[in-house]
């Protein structure tokens, strides 16, 4: 098979224990430039008036299709703040948009290069995957100004899997900061467990429990340079707060779970119609 893992048993040890850990300098500067190259292209050609996320009638039904859909399309996502009163963009496209998915690694050529390369498994393979697919892939933006919050969560609740499969990949293609909006995390807290689950239902998607309220003093800020990857536990919480600033705070995002041993929930958001490729097989 060839695939050799990349984590020292250092690294290893510090992400069983603390449910993330970063890797710096993990994509090269021509990697992430390609990526950002990439995005302004795919946003220049993003004729927005032609998404009919806009509709007068059955408002949610079609905003739940369009989400639906884009887990096997690459769509676009408004931010909260992006429109004024009058339902018109008060910025240009490329700084409304709160993230791109949900099939960029599948669909894209260099997305796809990037998340399938061998560094992308040498790191799954290092985790103990034995069968990964990626099941999403974000481009997250994080816009200066309204580059809204991401409240605490777990990355298992929404791509659940029996037994529990999840892990994020995180990369900072700009330096996420504390003014920009970066990541938090409570270490260890992915040894607590899954505390709800995101499903999806005949009326649309929704939490089985209320979010668990969680103490702020438990947080640790997470500021990475560009190029650096940040692994997260599919249990571990973590959040971003809004950008305040003037600075966008860009990032690609993947997921990975196990189809070895490992069953995809069918009340998932995700209902693929044709299963995803394993990066790698580990027989
Ligand atoms: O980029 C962010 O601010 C949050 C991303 C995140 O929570 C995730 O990828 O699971």
């Amino acid at each position: 098979m060839g695939i050799t893992g990349t984590l020292s048993s250092d690294q290893l040890d510090s992400f069983n224990s603390q449910g993330y850990l970063v890797i710096e300098s993990f994509a090269s500067p021509e990697d992430i430039e390609s990526m950002m190259k990439r995005m302004d292209k795919l946003l220049d050609d993003f004729d927005y008036t032609t998404v009919s996320v806009f509709s007068t009638k059955n408002q949610q039904r079609v905003t739940d299709d369009y989400f639906y859909q884009s887990a096997e399309n690459i769509s676009f996502f408004f931010e909260e703040k992006a429109f004024g009163d009058d339902g018109s963009l008060k910025k240009p496209k490329q700084l409304s948009i709160n993230k791109v998915g949900h099939a960029l690694h599948e669909l894209d050529p260099v997305f796809k290069g990037f998340s399938s390369s061998e560094k992308i498994s040498g790191l799954l393979f290092s985790l103990g995957y034995k069968k990964p697919v990626i099941v999403q892939s974000m481009y997250i933006f994080k816009q200066p100004g309204i580059g809204g919050e991401v409240v605490p969560h777990q990355d298992n609740s929404f791509l659940y899997t029996e037994p529990t499969s999840c892990t994020g990949l995180w990369l900072a293609l700009e330096d996420a900061t504390l003014l920009n909006g970066c990541l938090w995390a409570i270490p260890g807290s992915h040894k607590n467990g899954l505390a709800r689950r995101f499903l999806r239902g005949e009326n649309g998607v929704y939490f089985d429990q209320p979010s668990p309220s969680y103490d702020q003093k438990d947080f640790v800020s997470i500021e990475v340079k560009a190029g650096s990857l940040v692994l997260i536990h599919g249990d571990l919480i973590h959040q971003s707060f809004e950008n305040q600033s003037s600075k966008s705070r860009h990032a690609y995002s993947l997921h990975v779970v196990d189809t070895n041993g490992c069953k995809w929930a069918p009340e998932n958001w995700i209902r693929r119609k044709v299963d995803p490729e394993p990066l790698f097989v580990v027989s």
